[in-house]
């Protein structure tokens, strides 16, 4: 039974299970529906508590239903009912209360809560609005400007901050249903406060809104739903109660079946499926309770405050004590940073500071639990570092080399115990940035890659299993996108075109802006290591850049020149006269927005279809998730994969053979072809 009553004196407890998160399938939405009619038709029950099973309270509406037409006894209709109840309904809460699983505890009379569990209304991060009185109940408790902001970011509060504005009636420290069920027969004995349908809302001002609507512009760009979100709760504070739910039920019916929604749904499926290789069923991760990072630069130093955010004492290694110094300083700014920014308070950065240790010595490493190496991009230099860990470090420690386009097969060559050697690709800034591709060599022992995964989750990143290859997943397909990008170039483009293009798609910069940012002197290093092996990499246009050292942001210009002290783009006369020269003989062609687009989009879907066919990744899903959390693609368009699918893979294929044919991409791979065949990549997967 996914709903359990029993019975404390005059208090019933409604206990509902529905493992993992207790989402309100059908099945549940009905016995929580039976459960307040014949709670209301019991004499002896005066008041009842709903808690939860597990891990967790209510995660929210099941998501896998939203791919079936709406089913009855629908949400909104349940928390009007629980709302409607003859006795107060408690909602005792732990774990998550999220979605509709917080607005059938706004349907109850009161919340309380474990210290440790949070709240929160993140539809918008499904594509779509509260849609069970959310955004009509939330701001008749909080207050209109705290729902606003909850509601269109989707950020849940902690149970103490909610606690301090309300939202949450108490705090229980211990046995969280005794102390509901205490609550419930404190509160029986005082005049009830009235439903929150009930409650006086005060409407702010015009100016009020404007400004909500700016930020939310501003902050969810491109984005359907957190505008319609706002717009929800300006009706709750302006209409009647009934009206403005009729409103938000509208609202959210409309946006459920959107190309967003589904695009944000696969997003949320594809991160849980990434985090469980289907090899790695059953298999038992190395414990990991302290780490090393070798090399004091951006990456290392970044990995280091990673590894200090999850808790883990880290030892930063670099090959003397000024490097030492330098990297230590480094880690010390991250936190100050975030101490400045207001993200942590200056007593934690302490405390993180305080669990790094420094050293020089590789000695100091012989009983860590956990080594990422995040030295220079130079085999050699590698692979002695390697040498020297196989030598110091205990046999079942995890080894991780962070190379990003270096072959860990070679890095590892010769060490003594390769499976407990490992590549863990950090991207920069490593702190920050969510993906974390995790690349078994051969000799990889099945635990020690587990161990990948279970840091991942430690460190709150999205693990994507990833084959060796150059570049693995992401970088490879960045190499796609940055020659299409100089095609257009050579065929009549601009840079500045091109990046407002990618900019109006969703990417927060375009491919032009983001190489002056990163700098364009590691892709120089990689195209001229690839030349060595015999590789004919594509970039007319950047080597010649490089040759004038242009090579970016950091050197006073790129592909577009910067007044001192001055991040600003503005075109260059130097980089037009660079291009021309180099397009000589090439057809010149007019570009719009959309065309410029599918000449970058699609090529980048063809590779992505490569990488599934050489199984470098193991699902599209994957590679959807390696661009959103790695490069900034929009999360609300699914990932290249997903909104390759959705668009036509038919049309995808039509539209390269159009460009193909001029050599201006490579026309579809086999993958893609069997793809559009097969009616979705999955099914060519073998
Ligand atoms: C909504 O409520 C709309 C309403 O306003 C209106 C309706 C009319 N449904 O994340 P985990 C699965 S929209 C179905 O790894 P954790 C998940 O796929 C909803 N399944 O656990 C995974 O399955 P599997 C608003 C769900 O402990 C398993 O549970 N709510 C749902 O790291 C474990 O998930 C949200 O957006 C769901 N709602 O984190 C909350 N949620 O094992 C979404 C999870 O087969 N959920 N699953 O891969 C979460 O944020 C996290 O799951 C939570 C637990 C924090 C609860």
């Amino acid at each position: 039974m996914a709903v359990n009553i029993e019975y404390r004196g005059e208090i019933a407890v409604v206990t509902l299970d529905n493992p993992p998160v207790n989402a309100l399938s059908r099945a549940v939405r009905q016995a929580l529906f039976d459960a307040t009619e014949a709670l209301d038709a019991d004499p002896s029950v005066k008041a009842v508590v709903l808690a939860c099973a597990g891990r967790t309270f209510i995660a929210g509406a099941d998501v896998g239903e939203f791919e079936k037409p709406p089913e009855p006894p629908h949400l909104p209709d349940l928390v009007e009912r629980i709302e409607r109840a003859e006795k107060p309904w408690i909602a005792a809460i732990h774990g998550s209360a999220l979605g509709g699983g917080f607005e059938v505890a706004l349907g109850c009379r009161f919340r309380v809560a474990v210290p440790s569990a949070n709240i929160g209304l993140p539809e918008v991060r499904l594509g779509i609005v509260p849609g069970a009185g959310g955004t009509v109940r939330l701001p008749r408790l909080a207050g209109v400007e705290m729902a606003v902001d909850m509601v269109t970011t989707g950020k849940p509060l902690v149970a103490p901050e909610a606690a301090a504005t309300g939202v949450i009636d108490a705090l229980i420290e211990d046995d969280l249903v005794a102390g509901a069920v205490a609550f419930a027969r404190q509160v029986l004995g005082r005049p009830l406060p009235n439903r929150l349908r009930d409650r006086a809302i005060s409407a702010p001002s015009d100016t009020f809104w404007d400004a909500a609507a700016k930020a939310v512009a501003a902050r969810a760009r491109g984005e359907e739903a957190p505008p319609r979100a706002l717009a929800c709760l300006r009706r709750a504070a302006e209409q009647d109660f009934d009206a403005a739910i009729a409103f938000e039920r509208e609202t959210f019916l409309a946006l459920r079946g959107s190309a967003q929604a589904a695009a944000l749904r696969h997003v949320f499926f594809a991160e849980r499926a990434a985090t469980r290789p289907p090899e790695l069923a059953g298999t038992v991760p190395v414990s990991i309770r302290s780490a090393a990072v070798i090399g004091g630069g951006t990456m290392g130093v970044g990995i280091a405050a990673a590894l200090r955010d999850a808790n883990l004492p880290v030892t930063l290694v670099e090959r003397d004590a000024a490097a030492l110094g330098r990297g230590v300083s480094r880690v010390r700014g991250i936190f100050d940073s975030a101490v400045k920014r207001g993200r942590i308070a200056a007593d934690v950065a302490a405390e993180r500071m305080a669990g790094v240790t420094a050293t020089t010595d590789y000695a100091g490493l012989a009983d860590v639990d956990l080594v990422i190496e995040a030295v220079f991009e130079d085999l050699e230099v590698k692979r002695d570092v390697f040498q020297r860990l196989a030598a110091v470090c205990r046999y079942d420690a995890v080894l991780a080399t962070n190379t990003s386009y270096l072959d860990p097969e070679t890095i590892a060559e010769g060490i003594g115990g390769p499976e407990r050697f490992l590549g863990l690709h950090f991207f920069s800034p490593a702190h920050v940035m969510k993906l974390l591709e995790i690349v078994p060599a051969k000799a990889t022992a099945p635990e020690v890659l587990a161990t990948g995964f279970a840091l991942a989750r430690m460190l709150g990143k999205i693990p994507v299993r990833a084959g060796t290859c150059d570049g693995f997943i992401g970088n490879r397909m960045l190499k796609v996108t940055r020659a299409q990008a100089e095609r257009l170039l050579l065929s009549g483009a601009t840079p500045a075109a091109v990046d407002a293009a990618m900019r109006g798609f969703g990417l927060p910069m375009g491919p032009f802006e983001a190489q002056d940012l990163g700098g364009l002197d590691i892709a120089a290093l990689q195209r001229q290591t690839a030349r060595t092996r015999g590789e004919t990499p594509f970039a007319p246009i950047a080597d010649r850049l490089c040759a004038q050292e242009r090579f970016g942001q950091k050197s006073g210009g790129g592909w577009y020149d910067y007044a001192p002290g001055d991040r600003t783009p503005r075109p260059s006369d130097t980089v037009s006269a660079i291009i021309a020269e180099a397009a000589e003989g090439y057809p010149r062609r007019e570009w719009d927005e959309a065309s410029i687009v599918s000449m970058i989009v699609w090529p980048m879907v063809n590779e992505g279809a490569r990488i599934l066919e050489d199984k470098t990744a193991l699902r599209a899903s994957d590679v959807d998730l390696v661009k959103i959390h790695g490069y900034g693609f929009p999360r609300w368009r699914g990932g290249p994969m997903h909104y390759a699918e959705a668009h036509g893979l038919d049309r995808v294929i039509g539209a390269l053979d159009a460009v193909s044919s001029d050599g201006l991409a490579d026309p579809a791979c086999e993958f893609l072809l069997c793809a559009a065949a097969r009616g979705g990549f999955s099914a060519c997967i073998r």
